[in-house]
């Protein structure tokens, strides 16, 4: 009936895919995008900044619908002294707000920056799924190619504690784009997973055998039980004796360790310690 139709086609658009191309001026992100439609439907100009707001592009991505968000680069105006770096974050934070995944676009050649940086933990912190896109890969001479990756992958986690999945392109050749949006939707169906309690505590068993935290004034640090408390992000409560005095780094390696062993490159796991509710405590 139709109003089964109806139904349908609601319960899609809500989890339609909502994925941010976000960039410097200039690494491409139009041309990508150009590259994505096979038709020129946006406007490519060498010149910076030429995209001036955020652009919303319907993509059929092999029968599947995709929402695309161009975000334009900020452009550096002439004379005018000012904050560049938190001008393009915070255009750029518009747009991730309202994505699921965030494509974070380098141009290779100018390689990964502190606002590229910023961008990652914008997104990161905002639950949201992440992938790098080294774009203009034509251009890097073959002896640079690893180590340039080596470099980004380097800095994403020392700086960002995340792997994320880092994909070579060229927008201009048509090289890869559609792996890309494949990535894409490998990180949102991971964004959404959900984890048994038996599963995570089995894990959670291995994780504290493998590497257990140090003493607190000899006093032992217990995990006791973790579950899943949330998706898209990932989140989890771990009920623990003393919450308070758990290592920042010791967090850290339990995020990444539930990370790896139960969701894709890209996906920001939260981790919230709670001490366990023992009614009889005083
Ligand atoms: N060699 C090479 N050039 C590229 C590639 N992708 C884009 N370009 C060129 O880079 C320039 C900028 O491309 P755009 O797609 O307009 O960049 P943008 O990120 O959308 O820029 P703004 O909208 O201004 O932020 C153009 O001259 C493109 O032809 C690529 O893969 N290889
Ligand atoms: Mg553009």
């Amino acid at each position: 009936s139709v109003k089964h139709w109806d139904d349908n086609k609601s319960s899609n658009e809500s989890i339609r895919l909502r994925i941010a191309i976000i960039g410097r001026p200039n690494v491409g992100k139009s041309t990508f995008l150009n590259s994505l439609l096979a038709e020129n439907r946006l406007i490519v100009s060498s010149k910076p900044g030429t995209t001036r707001d955020s652009v919303d592009i319907s993509y059929d991505h092999n029968g599947k619908l995709i929402t695309l968000i161009d975000t334009a680069g900020i452009r550096r105006k002439a004379n005018v002294v000012d904050n560049l770096e938190s001008r393009f974050v915070e255009k750029s934070i518009e747009s991730i707000k309202r994505s699921h995944v965030v494509i974070l676009m380098l141009d290779s050649l100018l390689g990964i920056e502190q606002q590229d940086l910023s961008i990652a933990e914008a997104a990161i912190k905002g639950g949201k799924g992440i992938i790098i896109v080294l774009n203009k890969w034509d251009l890097i001479g073959k002896d640079d190619r690893s180590k340039l990756i080596k470099f980004v992958k380097q800095q994403e986690v020392t700086r960002l504690f995340l792997e994320v999945p880092t994909v070579t392109i060229s927008a201009l050749k048509g090289m890869r784009c559609g792996d890309v949006i494949d990535k894409c939707l490998e990180v949102s169906e991971s964004l959404n997973k959900k984890i048994s309690t038996a599963k995570l505590n089995n894990w959670l068993i291995d994780a504290v055998e493998k590497h257990s935290h140090p003493l607190i004034k000899g006093r032992a640090i217990k995990m006791k039980y973790i579950a899943q408390i949330g998706t898209k992000p990932p989140a989890f409560s771990l009920v623990c004796n003393v919450p308070e005095s758990v290592d920042e780094s010791y967090k850290r390696y339990l995020i990444n360790d539930l990370r790896k062993n139960f969701f894709a490159e890209g996906v920001p796991v939260r981790l919230l310690l709670k001490k366990n509710k023992n009614p009889y405590a005083k």
